[in-house]
């Protein structure tokens, strides 16, 4: 689905968009399953616990049917292979005129795969993401991506779990705004910069970010994580695979979420530690 040279832009900058993906009637099919899923919660996503933005794929089935989408699938196959594990998705969502907003960061920081450059994450737009709405803005990587200094430092309104930025000087140049229409997707590298700005628009900005890594990726921790086989062969076996769900909200499926969140969080916060030793070595 790529061409050469969207590869060669992608492997240069870090980033790539826009890509339509859905149909309208999958569009409207995935709001209305957002829709419901927040009648359950009794509570916006972005308003309940964090345990309910991470991996929805495991207990609502047109989730799981978003992360195997074959438009979204070919692009990512394109970049990182035909065996396909989906590691994590995490909704982004800003209400009208909210606050929520990244700082600069790197999805690779806290994650602990190895290789750490393998990773693409594909940020698929359930309503208009303008720059407006605070859509991404990334940085080109200008052919030379490298993991840069982070530290979780837990910002008020922060639309990432660790509220993290990086701390060492940001050289802001060759910048895009990702814009996306409703139902189309981005991509971005793991070692791309970005970030996004308050939501000054009148409709909520959605999101889904979808990350992506080839199947014979492992960890760096001790805990092991659990994944989603989308496409192809689990060619490396690091990962626990989990199951499509039963149903919408199965008990089943939402007793294996504890289990795929509560790992998740477990890695998440032995990468953070590991990643504060790694540039405390480095400095000292
Ligand atoms: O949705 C946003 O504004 C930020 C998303 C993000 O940090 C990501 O997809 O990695």
């Amino acid at each position: 689905m790529l061409t050469a040279s969207q590869v060669a832009r992608y492997r240069h900058d870090g980033y790539l968009f826009p890509f339509p993906a859905l149909s309208a009637t999958e569009l409207a099919q995935c709001n209305d399953g957002l829709a419901r899923f927040e009648h359950w919660l009794g509570t916006p996503v972005n308003q309940g616990d964090f345990r309910w933005r991470s991996a929805g794929y495991v207990f609502l089935p047109w989730v799981d049917a978003l992360v195997r989408h074959p438009r979204i699938l070919d692009a990512v196959e394109d970049l990182i292979g035909p065996d396909i594990l989906v590691y994590t998705a995490t909704w982004f969502i800003k209400e009208a005129h909210s606050p929520a907003f990244a700082a600069w960061h790197q999805d690779a920081t806290y994650f602990g795969l190895m290789p750490n450059d393998q990773h693409v994450t594909a940020w698929v737009a359930l309503t208009d993401a303008s720059a407006e709405a605070g859509c991404m803005e990334v940085m080109s990587s200008k052919g030379h991506p490298r993991q840069m200094h982070h530290a979780a430092l837990r910002l008020a309104n922060s639309i990432n779990g660790a509220g993290q930025a990086i701390v060492e000087p940001v050289e802001e140049s060759g910048t895009a705004m990702m814009q996306l229409q409703a139902g189309s997707f981005s991509l971005h590298h793991t070692l791309c910069q970005h970030r996004s700005a308050p939501n000054r628009a009148d409709h909520r900005r959605v999101g889904l970010g979808i990350s992506y890594i080839p199947a014979h990726c492992r960890l760096t921790g001790t805990v092991r994580m659990c994944a989603r086989l989308v496409r192809g062969e689990n060619t490396g076996g690091h990962f626990e695979l989990k199951p499509a769900p039963e149903g919408e909200l199965h008990p089943a499926a939402l007793e294996r979420h504890e289990r795929v969140y509560s790992r998740y969080r477990d890695n998440y916060a032995e990468q953070t530690m590991a990643h504060d030793r790694q540039f405390a070595a480095l400095a000292g």
